[in-house]
């Protein structure tokens, strides 16, 4: 005989134990309020996943007011500016001088890192390698999520489910038409390595040059991260390690010389694909989406996990509400709050994106543009500062 499903309460069910999953367990653990966090990966997978790597003004805040910001704040680097490269020439952007703030460069696997080992500290009830959950029933009283494991089929029913299962969970097909989706497909990725080498300098490089972008980051004084803007089809095998450093090389050419970055061995490799996408309402009936569950920006602007940390902010606090006076104001308000900050996220990321990148299809007046808005950002006080403003959030 087959065993039934195993059938569990609680108060909010979680799906997905990214940055949003694993913050917002704990916020609403520290208002007292019950959780289970179902994640598809095993712990090793999660934590080894690399991703984001800077951190805004705002979004450290929230992880230093939750009490899990201690290890960024020792290990993470403070950058006070970027560079801006075009035309072979570098233009620093003082974010700190025009904005009284600094970003934190600190991987995003760090994040998800400290958090798990918080949730797991704490008690919390985080199951690592579930499998793909299913969500159900959602326009009722009783929303539930159900995961098999060793062929024993587990069921939990909550008060609310809260899908922060990235862009491929099952949050976003679990609104149906409920949503109304709004999305751009960029021609290019871009293909990401991080290096065993000492950074050449300090500070982010976002480069324009005539055969694609370039960014150039960190992760310690030992590890450089970089990226090329590469063509949607291109795959890893079309990259030798030869290829992407004289690419890199390249790319970062200064006064018409070659700039090359510190060479080490490359220990991770990924081509993502550049997308922007939002879906709303961010709710329905009793599920809630947050972080890119509900959204997607293109990596340009560094904004994605800073808006997952945003989104379960409130999320927590507008919970947080209902459960102490049953007024579900706050709850009804999220999708219209949340959705400034992404829509402005969105408005950054494109900007960014398309001042940097090159594309198959420009002329050459859409060229002349592009130099034009570049020159206007690296001269102008106001237009370098509305770039720090949205870069340190
Ligand atoms: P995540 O991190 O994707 O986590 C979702 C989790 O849900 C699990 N899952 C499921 N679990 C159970 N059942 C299912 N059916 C499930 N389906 C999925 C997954 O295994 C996973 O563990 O979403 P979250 O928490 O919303 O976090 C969002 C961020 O990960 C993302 O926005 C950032 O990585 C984006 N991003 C950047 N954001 C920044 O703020 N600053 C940056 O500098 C930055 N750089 C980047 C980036 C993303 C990049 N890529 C790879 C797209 C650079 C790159 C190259
Ligand atoms: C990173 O360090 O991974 C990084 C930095 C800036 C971006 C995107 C990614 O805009």
């Amino acid at each position: 005989m087959t065993p039934g499903p195993v059938e569990e309460r609680t108060q909010v069910v979680v799906v997905g134990a990214g940055p949003a999953g694993l913050l917002l367990t704990h916020l609403l653990h520290r208002e007292g309020i019950a959780t289970i966090l179902v994640e598809a990966r095993d712990r090793e997978y999660v934590q080894a996943r690399v991703r984001a790597g800077v951190i805004e003004h705002g979004a450290a805040d929230i992880l230093r007011r939750a009490g899990v910001g201690e290890r960024m704040d020792r290990e993470g680097l403070v950058h006070e500016g970027i560079e801006l490269r075009f035309d072979g020439v570098g233009h620093r952007i003082p974010m700190t001088e025009l904005t009284g703030r600094h970003i934190t460069v600190y991987g995003q696997q760090e994040v998800v890192h400290d958090l798990a080992e918080r949730r797991l500290a704490d008690g919390g009830d985080v199951r690592f390698a579930c499998g793909p959950a299913a969500i159900h029933d959602i326009d009722s009283a009783e929303p539930s999520v159900t995961y098999t494991v060793d062929g024993v089929e587990h069921r939990i029913v909550a008060d609310f489910v809260v899908a922060c299962d990235g862009a491929h969970g099952a949050g976003r097909p679990a609104m149906g038409e409920a949503v109304t989706p709004y999305e751009k497909v960029y021609p290019f990725g871009w293909l990401g390595i991080l290096a065993h080498a000492a950074p050449r300098i300090h500070e982010l490089i976002y480069a324009n040059h005539p055969r694609g972008f370039a960014l150039y980051s960190m992760r310690s004084p030992s590890v450089t991260r970089l990226y090329l803007q590469v063509p949607s089809t291109d795959r890893l095998e079309d990259w030798p390690d030869e290829r992407i450093w004289e690419e890199l090389a390249l790319r970062f050419s200064l006064d018409g010389e070659p700039w090359e970055p510190t060479q080490g061995e490359i220990f991770e490799r990924s081509i993502a694909p550049l997308r922007s996408y939002v879906g709303e309402p961010m709710q329905r009936g009793r599920l809630f989406l947050a972080g890119d569950a509900a959204h997607t920006v293109p990596p340009t602007g560094a904004k994605g996990m800073n808006l997952a940390i945003r989104d379960v902010d409130l999320l927590a606090r507008a919970l947080t509400v209902q459960f102490r006076t049953g007024n579900e104001e706050a709850l009804r308000r999220y999708t219209e709050e949340a959705l400034r900050s992404v829509w402005r996220a969105e408005y950054f990321s494109w900007w960014m994106t398309t001042m940097l990148h090159r594309f198959d299809g420009d002329t050459p007046f859409d060229r002349r543009v592009q130099t034009a808005q570049l020159r206007s950002v690296a001269s102008s006080r106001a237009h370098a500062t509305a770039l720090a403003e949205n870069y340190v959030g």
